[in-house]
């Protein structure tokens, strides 16, 4: 096998370890409906089988169905995720047993590979690229609906290096400039982050981490949910319909505020980004503190346009330069990573919380949909928010400074945060 078959096999056995991590568990856990946003967790992995059986064995491998009367199934447009739990889903034991055999097979195209293929699902392996990050995807989603479940001892938890000292400087400034924003070259690139193409930004202040739950505890405190001042008419609506008085799984019992993480309550943490927070509330934050949420151009001109801020070192030193892929379960105090600093000073831009960005999720000037239109297009419009930079729970090869994630505004699940932006007087 060459190199980089070599890679993508390791890559694919270690995002199949993680996902059969996430759903050892009791039946019961698997198969319950946690909460209705999300699928019971057998739907995400059969999914991720019957989405590498669609893309490598039939679209590449040219196999005939493995089990077709299971497809419409795990079509994620088919049925919505509250109604997954109805459905004559595989059992954990069928879907492991299914989504194993899918493998099997998948590693013999795998062998036939031609890398040098000129196919664009083949070249540089780019459909094997696209089902690793997308079980990846499903394992950040299975962690979600973990925490969802509020059970414990279910989520591996794990030791992250500490937080530095206050910045002297909370903010960077970005000069005005011309810079190039998405990619043309990183080969497992998704279609909405290309093609690569010159954006003018004029000069402006992005904090130099996330917003800490500290500040954001200011916030609350200062009646921040109390008063429409700081709300767009619909986050207004939104707050006064739920009732939402903090981010999620946050009590408050007297002066302490509590947190739940993964089925245990701890005091909220002063120095850790603030996360499962929707973007009205980081919109509401950033405008009581006088400032307001950067651009998704903004947010990647401070990375310093290289595939992650710190260069394009690929993930073998990423333990000092990012919290990424599930090293604990949860986002580090801020400072703790001076090493994954962009060249402007930037830090914790990749992992820890996704970060809500200003910008609706949009194609880019020349935008194809590649190789389906169901991954990004038909999500594009004021529908979505886009989020950047991965979480502690995002896979390092599930994520890169041009990563373009998305969400309604409403939702607070995800491990999202935030950090503001100022513009230029
Ligand atoms: C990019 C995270 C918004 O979860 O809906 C998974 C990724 N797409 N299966 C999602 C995805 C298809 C997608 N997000
Ligand atoms: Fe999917």
């Amino acid at each position: 096998m060459t190199g980089l078959k070599d890679r993508i096999a390791a890559e694919l056995a270690a995002v199949r370890e993680r996902s059969l991590a996430y759903t050892d568990a009791d039946d019961d856990v698997l198969t319950r409906q946690h909460s209705s946003l999300m699928s019971p967790l057998v739907w995400d992995l059969a999914h991720v089988g019957n989405y590498e059986e669609l893309w490598v064995l039939r679209e590449v491998g040219g196999i005939e169905p493995l089990r077709p009367e299971i497809d419409h199934l795990y079509d994620a447009f088919k049925y919505p995720r509250a109604d997954r739990p109805s459905l004559p889903l595989l059992t954990p034991a069928e879907a492991r047993k299914y989504i194993s055999g899918v493998r099997g097979r998948v590693l013999d195209v795998l062998d036939r590979l031609d890398p040098a293929d000129p196919d664009p699902l083949r070249a540089g392996g780019f459909v094997f690229g696209l089902v690793l990050q997308h079980e990846h995807q499903h394992d950040e989603t299975m962690l979600a609906t973990l925490q969802l479940s509020r059970r414990p001892g279910l989520v591996r938890d794990g030791e992250l290096p500490p937080g530095g000292a206050p910045a002297a400087d909370p903010e960077v400034h970005i000069p005005a400039g011309i810079f190039s924003m998405g990619t043309d070259t990183v080969a497992w690139a998704y279609d909405n982050e290309r093609p690569a193409h010159r954006r003018h930004l004029p000069g402006f202040w992005i904090d130099r981490h996330p917003v800490t739950c500290g500040a954001y505890l200011r916030f609350v405190e200062d009646g921040g949910y109390r008063d429409p001042r700081w709300w767009l008419p619909q986050g207004w609506e939104w707050v006064e319909r739920t009732g939402v008085d903090a981010p999620l799984f946050w009590t408050r019992d007297g002066d302490i505020w509590w947190r739940l993480r993964f089925g245990r309550e701890e005091p909220v943490p002063p120095d850790e980004p603030v996360q499962h927070v929707s973007w009205y509330e980081a919109d509401a934050y950033a405008r009581w503190a006088g400032r307001r949420l950067p651009t998704e151009a903004e947010w990647e001109k401070a990375c310093g346009g290289r595939e992650y801020p710190w260069g394009d070192a690929g993930p073998a030193d990423l333990a000092y330069r990012a919290n990424l892929g599930h090293r604990a379960a949860r986002p580090a105090p801020v400072g703790a990573y001076p090493k994954g600093a962009s060249p402007y000073g930037v830090e914790q831009l990749v992992g820890d919380v996704w970060e809500w960005t200003d910008s609706w999720f949009q194609p880019y000037p020349g935008f194809r949909s590649f190789p389906y239109k169901e991954y990004s297009e038909v999500f594009f419009g004021e529908t979505y928010r886009v989020l950047r930079g991965g979480s502690w729970a995002t896979h390092p090869s599930a994520v890169r400074t041009t990563f373009r994630n998305w969400d309604l505004p409403i939702r607070r699940q995800i491990f999202a945060g935030f950090r503001c932006a100022r513009s230029e007087d």
